[in-house]
């Protein structure tokens, strides 16, 4: 039972799928259907999911447990249910044609086994695969050990990664996408719209990880903290044999779990490194302007396009700040206001949130840095101390031939 025998996972922006026990075994009832899904304030799209979630809600469970899922297709298509990564009888395995027929619209299928493992596994279609993903319909599934392994955490949380082509001003994400994602999320939330993971300082810390986009694999970063990998879709890593790292590349297709002691209070950062990740729809197609001079051609062009300004000469850094306005039901590709200045990212990022207090697992918002441990303009004095002069040409050690300061 939660919370008695096992701490149940946190789903930042997510859910969990109820049961019910009956005769001893645990029941499920999964329902596919379409979702109107909001993956940022100002951006929804039509996607399929399950329980009028995207992703489905998390399954979780214990080692040992009997399950049994029904699964009701309210879609107009044909679907199953593949549970990637879980040990079970093959006629369950969900692979459409290969393992079972597909479920037509409006039929339910049983699927039934004995959870023989644990750690974190997935659930996704497998049928019509590269739409049916690609609309939204997987989620997690977490089984807890029968016996605890390894040492005892205190905050477990759950993140499903996923990436999208939603054209802007769009309804529909487009599954016929192979490259070019534009929306990157995390439990199906781009920033500003990923929910933070709070926990309270020296908490020991799990984060499980998994990836069903269509074709990219994601590193995700943790600042402030070295963390280990301590298990994947296929269980347990001996202790002998975890690394320390501070990225954790996720392949499509799989999980991953770290761990820490979450000992440094504070807002950390935590993001695909894949800076093209980090940007929301409007970043597409956009032309290269770094250190185009526009001198006179605004004043030019705005004789035909009035309004007209020519943008992206520093970067897109300069973009988010404006507000820039954006088609319909469409996401700007940066920013969110952060305590100190604008957060210049969008996508695959999150927050994580260690307080030495917490009165609730609520956001607790930003965090109250102590006075001198922020990073601000230097002042005069301190320059004057530490001889730096700030109109001196910049110098580095002689290195081989190759840079050349520009004038
Ligand atoms: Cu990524």
């Amino acid at each position: 039972m939660p919370d008695r025998d096992y701490r149940p996972v946190v789903v930042p922006n997510g859910s969990k799928l109820p049961w019910k026990v009956v005769d001893g075994v645990k029941v499920f009832h999964l329902v596919a259907e379409e979702v109107d899904h909001e993956f940022a304030p100002g951006l929804r799209a039509f996607c399929w999911g399950y329980n009028g979630r995207v992703h489905g809600p998390t399954i979780e469970v214990v080692e040992g447990d009997r399950v049994r899922f029904y699964v009701t297709n309210r879609l107009p298509a044909g679907t199953t249910v593949h549970w990637h990564g879980i040990l079970l009888p093959n006629g369950m395995d969900g692979v459409g044609g290969l393992n079972q027929k597909a479920i037509a619209p409006g039929e339910t299928f049983r699927y039934e086994f004995t959870v023989r493992q644990s750690g974190m596994g997935m659930y996704h279609s497998h049928h019509d695969e590269m739409t049916q993903m690609a609309l939204g319909m997987a989620g997690l599934f977490v089984i807890h050990p029968r016996r605890p392994v390894g040492p005892r955490i205190d905050r477990d949380f759950a993140i499903l990664l996923h990436e999208w082509r939603i054209d802007a001003g769009t309804r529909r994400p487009n599954p016929n996408e192979m490259t070019d994602f534009n929306v990157l999320t995390m439990n199906a939330r781009a920033f500003p719209g990923t929910e933070p993971l709070v926990v309270r300082q020296g908490e020991r810390v799990r984060i499980r990880l998994g990836n069903l986009s269509a074709t990219d694999h994601h590193p995700i970063h943790l600042h402030g903290y070295q963390f280990r990998i301590t298990e994947t879709d296929g269980g347990r890593i001996a202790e002998s044999a975890q690394w320390p790292e501070t990225t954790v590349l996720v392949p499509v297709g799989s999980t991953r779990t770290i761990e820490f002691v979450a000992d440094e209070p504070g807002d950390w950062a935590m993001h695909c490194h894949m800076t093209h990740h980090l940007m929301n729809q409007m970043g597409h197609d956009i032309p290269n302007m770094i250190g185009v001079k526009p001198g006179g051609l605004d004043a030019r062009v705005r004789t035909l396009l009035p309004g007209y300004m020519t943008m992206g000469q520093t970067g897109m850094g300069e973009m988010a700040d404006m507000g820039m306005a954006v088609p319909a039901n469409s996401i700007p590709m940066v920013g969110a206001k952060g305590k100190h200045d604008t957060i210049t990212m969008g996508g695959m990022f999150t927050v994580l949130k260690v307080r030495e207090r917490l009165a609730s697992n609520e956001d607790p918002g930003w965090y109250d840095n102590p006075p001198g441990t922020v990073a601000v303009a230097a002042s005069s004095d301190e320059l004057r101390r530490d001889g730096i002069d700030v109109d001196a040409p910049s110098t580095a050690d002689p290195g081989s031939p190759g840079g050349a300061r520009r004038g």
